[in-house]
């Protein structure tokens, strides 16, 4: 029958057709779409017993509309990483029902219980003890099992060429890693950052640092990466008293360099806690980073042993988490500055009553961390930093 974009009243008979939903009950349907570029359909029962998520790549971006094409084919990358993080932390993703190539559409539990938890924090809530642990146990658990200390040679080579996502890396590769330091139709910011915006173009050495993190990007093949690892992509909340954390929205997974992911995460946590100091709510924001890189080596060093190659011995182990620890700052100061001037920006701050300053504070951060990368030795020094910024 071929591709068909689907609309809320097609979904319970496309849940039917496609074996999940037996019986002859009234199925609910309402459309839940957040994310840049996907539409998400939640359907439910009358009782609302029994939910089910329906995720569908349209062929363009959907906050762009058919302006800005993109091949639907970004749901197979989806798909595939949703299998290998189903192989490592199966607890932390949500369940998949089915992928769907031909209509580009994953079935898989509706995690609407839950809450997202950048909505959850800008809503006042704090991180507490789960969250950013289990981030991080979970880069480490995909990172090491699809680096070249978790698979063969040959796995390896196998699975670099399965997981090409040329597309969704080339808008990382423009939105995040050159637009904004350009002249650029995609980029935007509050007119009180007219002068920094002017200043990180003009910024010769800037430019070559971030260049320099966008070559890593293009060819820091590592391992297997989420590749939007933003605390739009996490869902937070509690099951049976029990805390619990979900990542999804694969879509940009690619074999990359790890501080991609991480890096990704701490700009997020670093905005989330510039907003709650705007707003003196803040508790325990500014340690996230800290709490997910302890918790990412201690899961990586935990593995090691069970690497399977042994030429690689533990001083090598200490230089590359060191590098990974490097490059994920430099990861994470584009991240604040795309977020701030680039094309898509961060509710945590669009909302704030006053947004400049907040923001203002959050890109001059970004451009310490891309700058003073190799000086920044550990998350005591981040946060001195950040603390430091007027
Ligand atoms: C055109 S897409 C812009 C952003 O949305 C996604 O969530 C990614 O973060 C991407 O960079
Ligand atoms: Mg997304």
């Amino acid at each position: 029958m071929g591709y068909r974009i689907l609309e809320t009243a097609d979904i319970p008979a496309y849940l039917r057709e496609r074996g999940h939903w037996d019986g002859s009950d009234d199925i609910g349907v309402r459309e839940v779409s957040d994310g840049n570029l996907n539409r998400v359909f939640v359907a439910s029962d009358s009782a609302g017993t029994r939910t089910l998520a329906v995720k569908q790549a349209l062929p363009w971006v959907r906050v762009a509309g058919p302006s800005w094409p993109l091949s639907p084919d970004r749901s197979d990358a989806e798909a595939r990483a949703y299998e290998q993080l189903a192989r490592v932390a199966p607890g932390t993703i949500p369940a998949i029902h089915g992928y769907d190539p031909e209509n580009h559409a994953l079935v898989m539990e509706d995690l609407s219980d839950l809450r997202v938890l950048r909505t959850a924090l800008n809503e006042g809530a704090a991180y507490g003890p789960d969250t950013s642990r289990r981030i991080g146990e979970l880069v480490a658990q995909l990172s090491f099992a699809t680096s070249d200390f978790g698979l063969d040679s040959a796995g390896r080579k196998a699975l670099i060429a399965a997981s090409a996502n040329p597309e969704l890396c080339k808008i990382t590769e423009d939105v995040v890693l050159s637009e904004p330091y350009t002249e650029h139709e995609h980029n935007h910011w509050l007119p009180e950052l007219d002068d920094l915006a002017a200043e990180f173009r003009a910024d010769t050495r800037l430019r070559t640092e971030v260049a320099d993190l966008r070559h890593t990007f293009m060819t820091g093949a590592q391992a297997l990466l989420h590749g939007d690892l933003h605390t739009g992509s996490i869902m937070v909340g509690e099951r049976e008293g029990a805390p619990v954390v979900r990542v999804f929205d694969p879509e940009f997974s690619f074999v990359g360099p790890i501080g991609f992911d991480l890096g990704l995460y701490w700009a997020n946590a670093l905005v989330s806690a510039e907003r709650a100091r705007a707003l003196g709510t803040a508790s325990d924001h500014a340690d996230q980073l800290r709490v997910s890189w302890e918790a990412f080596e201690n899961e990586f060093r935990r593995l090691w042993p069970t690497r399977v190659d042994t030429f690689f011995d533990d001083a090598y182990l200490d230089r590359f988490l060191r590098r990974v620890w490097t490059e994920s700052l430099g990861f994470a100061g584009t991240e604040l500055v795309r977020r701030i001037i680039g094309f898509a920006h961060l509710t945590d701050l669009t909302t704030l009553p006053n947004p400049a300053p907040a923001s203002r504070r959050a890109l001059l951060l970004g451009r310490e961390l891309i700058l003073h990368r190799t000086e920044l030795t550990n998350a005591r020094a981040v946060r001195s930093l950040a603390e430091s910024l007027v």
